[in-house]
């Protein structure tokens, strides 16, 4: 069974709604599940990688359930009511896995190598084509999972976002920075934001470059 953290438990209890608690934990074992089903794919994917391979495109992996307090808020700037149901049904990245690999290549190599898994493929991003206005560059997907347990069976989205390493660090930096904070972050911010993500791009790209000229060397 998950734990819950310091924040749920308060939540809870502001909220003395104890089949909430039960009905979270059910949702967040699913979720959990189905992130594990991903997982155990991706390190199968490593194995021949690192054995058959000789060369890993994937750098690390990280996940997580999206935590009460981010459902809660999300569901509200999107005006829909907050409570199970509606996470479930509106929000398709409960479940989210992160795969950070070492080139821009290697992100496209990953994303069509679970594209050919046996995972429903349901929606993609390319904010590495099409960055965001502010600069975020990542490559989304939402694949559909199904879940078996022994009395019940569940089809449930997870989003796993594949990004390099330079992406990853301002993306995370950002996140820290602005993102999440409610604070109105000022122009002068924005812009020099934008241009460390320009920056990163730059040396992503230049790094690709220097890892093609040296495999062709090999
Ligand atoms: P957290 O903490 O990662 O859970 P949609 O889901 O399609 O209705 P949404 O959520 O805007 O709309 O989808 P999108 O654009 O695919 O972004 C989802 C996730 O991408 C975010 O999740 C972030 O993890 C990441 N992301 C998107 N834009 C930015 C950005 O500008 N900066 C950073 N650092 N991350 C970004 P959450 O739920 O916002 O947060």
């Amino acid at each position: 069974m998950p734990e819950l953290t310091i924040n749920e438990i308060a939540f809870f209890e502001s909220n003395n709604d104890y089949e909430l608690v039960v009905d979270y934990l059910k949702m967040t074992t699913i979720y959990e599940s189905a992130i594990e089903i991903i997982k155990t794919k991706i390190k199968i994917l490593e194995k021949e990688y690192n054995t058959l391979n000789g060369y890993n495109p994937i750098h690390n992996v990280e996940s997580r359930v999206k935590s009460s307090n981010s459902i809660t808020k999300k569901l509200k700037s999107k005006g829909l009511p907050v409570s199970i149901s509606s996470a479930q049904k509106s929000l398709k990245d409960i479940a989210g896995l992160r795969i950070i690999c070492n080139y821009i290549d290697d992100v496209y190599t990953v994303f069509e190598v679970l594209k050919s898994q046996d995972l429903e493929l349901i929606e993609v991003k390319d904010y590495i084509k099409s960055p965001k206005p502010n600069g975020y560059r990542s490559l989304h997907m939402v694949v559909l999972v199904t879940v078996r347990f022994e009395a019940s069976v569940h089809r449930v989205p997870v989003e796993i976002q594949l990004r390099t390493i330079a992406m990853d660090f301002w993306a995370s930096l950002e996140h820290k920075l602005r993102y999440k904070k409610d604070k109105k972050t000022s122009a002068m911010i924005s812009l020099r934001l934008k241009s460390c993500a320009e920056l990163s791009n730059k040396l992503d790209e230049e790094m690709q470059k220097i890892n093609v000229i040296l495999s062709k060397s090999e």
